[in-house]
């Protein structure tokens, strides 16, 4: 269903003033200096607009950022299901894990009337305004992979993603199950976590999933958990400081692979061995390629994983609702947990 305001006002003379200022603009850069993105490395990467006769499904899509692996595959599966061959026209912003940046880009995308709004929230709250600016606009706003606390659930129309307080608890029963066939479960163990992003659904869920199987282990002492914003660079920094106060660090438990590769970085330069004949018990989340590849050689103990290929949800729901078709409010996506026993038969066909 076309956005109501587009059918009313005839967009011919403002598409064709569009035009003719892309153009010049356009020639400007092209005399100038270059592509158009160096101009305005801002640029979201802007085909030409989709005129009415494309009668494409216009949707503004601001991405969190491009912090990690797994966010890559989820943009790249995100655009490679709202293309044109489907119908679609997707406006890109990535918001560099700035909620400022995304208010900015929902705004635009108000502004620009598009006709569906899709956004991964950075952090769970503040969103309520321009959320309530989108709904009085009448464009529906889709939520994917993480989610934003919101009193009013009117607010949006669906959500997309993991259910990660299950990965978090995942994890910790792997950790029991491991503890029991090694004869450890009555033995003191000290635990550290590297945590994503402060107030992220995926920090605040998997922190509580694993808590909610650590406490019933008072044998299980989590001495630190540290935020690293889901990024290899801090994940080495905040583990070369845990190494740094701490000599008995029995588990780490990074809340996704591109930090745990930053804490492998860290425990190698000080000759701290992980995994399944390791010294240190090394748990990850996410499952991308390069980590399983770890797990298979068994530097990493477990992967859990978290399936960054939404597009394909995202998909059928837009479809449903341009059929006037009513969705479901949360679409929990499959996922596994890989070990050395299974991850073989998975690592050919990974995708990402
Ligand atoms: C999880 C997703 C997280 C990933 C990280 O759903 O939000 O954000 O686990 C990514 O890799 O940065």
């Amino acid at each position: 269903m076309r956005h109501p305001y587009r059918k009313k006002h005839d967009l011919k003379y403002e598409r064709l003033f569009c035009a003719v200022l892309l153009w010049a603009l356009l020639l400007v850069t092209m005399a100038g200096c270059g592509s158009f993105q160096d101009v305005v490395p801002e640029a979201n990467h802007l085909e030409t607009v989709p005129g009415e006769e494309e009668n494409l499904i216009v949707v503004g899509f601001s991405q969190l950022g491009s912090e990690s692996v797994w966010r890559t595959a989820n943009s790249e599966s995100i655009q490679g299901a709202l293309t044109r061959e489907n119908g679609f026209f997707l406006e890109f912003n990535n918001a560099r894990q700035k909620q400022e940046n995304q208010i900015k880009a929902i705004r635009g995308f108000i502004s620009q009337r598009v006709d569906y709004i899709l956004f991964s929230p950075a952090t769970e709250s503040g969103w309520e305004t321009v959320l309530q600016e989108a709904k009085e606009a009448g464009i529906p706003v889709i939520l994917v992979d993480r989610k934003a606390s919101l009193e009013d659930d009117s607010l949006y129309t669906a959500w997309v993603g993991s259910d990660m307080v299950s990965e978090g608890e995942k994890a910790g029963i792997w950790l029991e199950d491991y503890l029991k066939e090694e004869g450890r479960e009555e033995e003191e163990i000290n635990i550290v976590v590297l945590q994503g992003t402060v107030g992220s659904s995926a920090q605040l869920e998997r922190t509580k999933g694993f808590q909610n199987i650590a406490r019933e282990h008072p044998n299980w002492h989590i001495l630190k958990q540290e935020p690293a914003d889901f990024t290899t660079a801090k994940g080495k920094e905040v583990m070369e400081a845990f190494l740094m106060t701490y000599s008995d660090i029995d588990v780490v438990i990074s809340q996704n692979d591109d930090m745990t590769f930053g804490a492998l970085q860290a425990m190698e330069e000080e000759g701290i061995t992980t995994g399944v004949d390791g010294e240190v018990i090394l748990i990850s989340f996410d499952a991308v390629r390069e980590a399983l590849e770890l797990v298979s050689q068994g530097v990493i103990n477990v992967d859990i994983e978290c399936n960054p290929e939404q597009g394909a949800y995202i998909l059928e729901i837009l479809r449903k609702l341009e059929n006037g078709e009513t969705v479901d409010k949360e679409n929990i996506v499959e996922e596994k947990v890989f070990t050395k026993e299974n991850v073989d038969e998975y690592l050919e066909t990974r995708t990402y």
